[in-house]
């Protein structure tokens, strides 16, 4: 049988990878979402949930049509309205709130959706900037991570995954593959297969650390520690490659002076791990060439995260491990081709207040002036925000206009006034970059949109039309806003014939850069900032200041909530149908007298889920893992980790501390 044509597209969704795709397509319906062979690192396979993106597209919880709320909030009982109805509505309520109590009294909220430059940052921006909306700092993710990477490193673009195969020493830091960048795997394979050593840091055994030469399952907010004490020994034994600090960095002698105060013995007690271990840990990174740490997300989401990731990324300039392929560090590589999303937008963000995303319950409850529109798009708030007790006391709120737009009936969705149906990145355009691989993608649509689904850029097109909200000078649709965002910087200039082409290019730096050789930290004096002043002034205990557990003797356990591989963040949950499962190590089990398979209550004081057990040595003692993603149909109370989350920041970035929930757990 011939096999049927495909049309190229790729996945825009929030994952370091970025696979370009091929699509199968009939009738206007999809047959098969396949990989192709464009993207190096993806080189044609692609994740499980992405294959079945199908179930997805016209499952039963897919919005159709737009629709105004009948029942009362929270119930989710909607009617059908028109198109027409439903944004004059919404321009309307954004009209009056804004006359009656000022733009602040409107919040945006958006996050990881689609990852386009169309779907993020532009007609959304052109809308809510000319409002005179409060604005939101998108802080939810890799916020204290991009400060420590800014601040150490202009963000400097890092190993790419493929030359990892390269590397004799991969370290694996907080990050988990299996999940949430399934990539790395055969490259790291291989690279083992060629004798390179792996180490995995996470307070979990991750399918990579089942593998590892060396897992250190330290306590969840302690790599600070475990960096500082490499960094001391590296200095204190010799073995710091002195006349590369000398020449790339500055700020060198403080580190050493704040590492100075984490002996091998104190971090080891810290982080509960060996320090046999740890000494292990120190050897091989100092005597393995080349050596690679992947700095993942996992470690960043608690107090002391911007330090730690900072700490780490210090490690590679300290052992001297940069100069050579697969020598360095990875962290996000969506700066390795710069666009200016804002050219789509072309409207700069106004002065107004600033809502940190982590913080959206307090403000929907306590902000003054109130807010009395939300409007949530690319973002499944209920399912994904710190504090989920005070986000849904908001939504709640009688006095508050929600829109919610969206492409399935989320826990959000709910809670809606007006529903919205957006488009799926298989029916639209968008403009999308990897943060892990190095490539951007020019996605077109390659299925008629459902029902009557309507891409962002057109929505907030359409709502900027109905409020006179309208520049002449305004790109206007998808192809007006791609040039735009491509004439706007040298490397958009220098890719855009292979966009508009091929729909992928690779950045201009070529497709392996090596770090301090092809790409220099993007700092004026091309230096390493080992000590940058103003990641110093920001964290309350300054750079690299340790701030001890929040635990209490009533809340003894760490709560961690890290990705699975059957969502993608809370997209996709509607389609896992399994009850949420705590893990707990048989230690914590035994002495509450749980055992797997028992219904527990979860809880501290900012809320209680009631969930499943299943008693597990993958997790270190005095750790629980209940995973990010999950809707309220997967517990028996409704309720999931986020309930359990503080809505405190991170020490830089003002990000999220979701594995900073400490908690107590009983049978129900
Ligand atoms: N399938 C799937 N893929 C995804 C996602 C998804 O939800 N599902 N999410 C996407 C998004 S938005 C992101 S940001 C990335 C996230 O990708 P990852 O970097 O993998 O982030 P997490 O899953 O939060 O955590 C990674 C690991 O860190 C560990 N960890 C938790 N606390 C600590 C700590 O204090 N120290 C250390 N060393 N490790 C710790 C966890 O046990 C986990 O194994 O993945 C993306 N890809
Ligand atoms: N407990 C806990 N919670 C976490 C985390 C954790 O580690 N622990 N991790 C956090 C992380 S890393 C992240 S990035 C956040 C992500 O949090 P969110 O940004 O809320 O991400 P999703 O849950 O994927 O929700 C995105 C929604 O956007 C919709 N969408 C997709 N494309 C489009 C589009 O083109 N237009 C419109 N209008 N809508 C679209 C999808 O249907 C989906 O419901 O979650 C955070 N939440
Ligand atoms: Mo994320």
């Amino acid at each position: 049988m011939a096999s049927m044509p495909t049309l190229p597209t790729a996945c825009p969704l929030d994952c370091p990878d970025a696979c370009s795709l091929a699509a199968t397509v009939e009738d206007g319906r999809l047959v098969r979402l396949d990989g192709d062979h464009r993207n190096p690192l993806t080189d044609g396979f692609i994740c499980a949930k992405v294959r079945s993106f199908a179930s997805h597209l016209d499952g039963p919880e897919r919005l159709l049509h737009p629709a105004v709320r009948t029942g009362k909030k929270g119930e989710g009982r909607f009617r059908e309205a028109s198109w027409d109805e439903a944004l004059d509505l919404v321009a309307t309520r954004l009209g009056e709130a804004r006359r009656a109590h000022g733009g602040e009294s409107i919040l945006p909220v958006s996050y990881g959706g689609s990852n386009g430059l169309l779907s993020e940052g532009a007609t959304d921006a052109r809308l809510f900037h000319r409002l005179g909306a409060s604005r939101l700092l998108r802080a939810l993710c890799v916020a204290p991570s991009t400060s420590a990477h800014l601040g150490l490193y202009g963000r400097m673009p890092g190993v790419p995954l493929t030359a990892y195969r390269h590397a004799k020493l991969i370290v694996v830091w907080g990050f988990n593959p299996s999940a949430s960048g399934i990539h790395l795997i055969p490259i790291v394979k291989a690279a083992r297969a060629g004798g390179a050593k792996l180490v995995v840091v996470d307070p979990r055994r991750t399918p990579m650390a089942q593998q590892a030469d060396l897992h250190l399952a330290l306590r969840p907010g302690t790599d600070l520690c475990v960096a500082l004490a490499l960094i001391s020994w590296l200095f204190e034994s010799g073995r710091a490659d002195l006349p590369f600090l000398a020449e790339h960095t500055t700020g060198a002698e403080a580190l050493r002076e704040r590492a100075r105060a984490w002996s091998m013995e104190r971090a080891a007690a810290e982080a509960g791990v060996p320090v046999a271990d740890l000494e292990r840990f120190a050897t091989l990174y100092a005597d393995t060439r080349p050596a690679v740490i992947r700095c993942g997300w996992g470690l960043e989401r608690n107090r002391n995260g911007g330090s730690a990731v900072a700490a780490i990324l210090a490690l590679p300039a300290v052992a001297g491990c940069f100069g050579v392929a697969g020598g360095g560090f990875t962290l996000s590589n969506s700066q390795v081709i710069r666009l200016d999303g804002d050219a789509a937008a072309a409207a700069p963000p106004p002065s107004t207040r600033e809502i940190n995303i982590n913080q959206v319950g307090r403000a929907l409850l306590e902000a003054d002036p109130a807010v009395r529109v939300l409007f949530s798009y690319n973002c499944n708030p209920l399912a994904t925000l710190p504090d989920q007790t005070r986000v849904q006391q908001g939504l709640a709120r009688e006095d508050l206009f929600t829109v919610v737009f969206e492409q399935s009936m989320t826990d959000t969705a709910r809670w809606a006034d007006v529903l919205l149906p957006a488009t799926t990145f298989l029916e639209h355009d968008d403009l999308t970059r990897g943060y892990g691989a190095m490539v951007a993608h020019r996605i077109r649509p390659v299925l008629p949109a459902m029902g009557e689904a309507r891409p962002n850029w057109m929505v907030f097109e359409a709502l900027c039309d109905r409020l006179g909200l309208r520049e002449p000078s305004d790109p206007r649709g998808p192809d007006a806003m791609v040039d735009a965002i491509l004439e706007a910087t040298e490397d958009g200039r220098a890719v855009a014939k292979a966009l508009r082409e091929d729909g992928i290019a690779l950045p201009p730096v070529g497709a392996e850069p090596v770090q301090l050789r092809d790409v220099w930290p993007r700092h004026e004096d091309r230096r390493i900032h080992l000590c940058p002043p103003e990641l110093d002034a920001e964290a309350p205990a300054g750079l690299y200041g340790y701030q001890p557990d929040p635990g209490r003797p009533d809340q003894p356990l760490a709560l961690i909530s890290p990705a699975t591989r059957h969502t993608l963040s809370s997209t996709f949950g509607q389609r896992w149908r399994e009850p949420a499962v705590l893990l707990l190590h048989p230690t914590d089990a035994a002495s509450r007298g749980i055992a797997s398979g028992d219904a527990v209550r979860v809880w501290n004081e900012l809320g209680t889920v009631e969930c499943l057990v299943d008693v597990s040595d993958e997790v270190r003692p005095g750790v629980a893992v209940l995973p990010k993603g999950l809707w309220s149909r997967h517990t028996r109370n409704g309720f999931t980790a986020n309930a359990l989350v503080p809505d405190r920041l991170t020490d830089l970035g003002g990000g999220a501390t979701f594995n900073d929930a400490r908690v107590q757990v009983a049978r129900a």
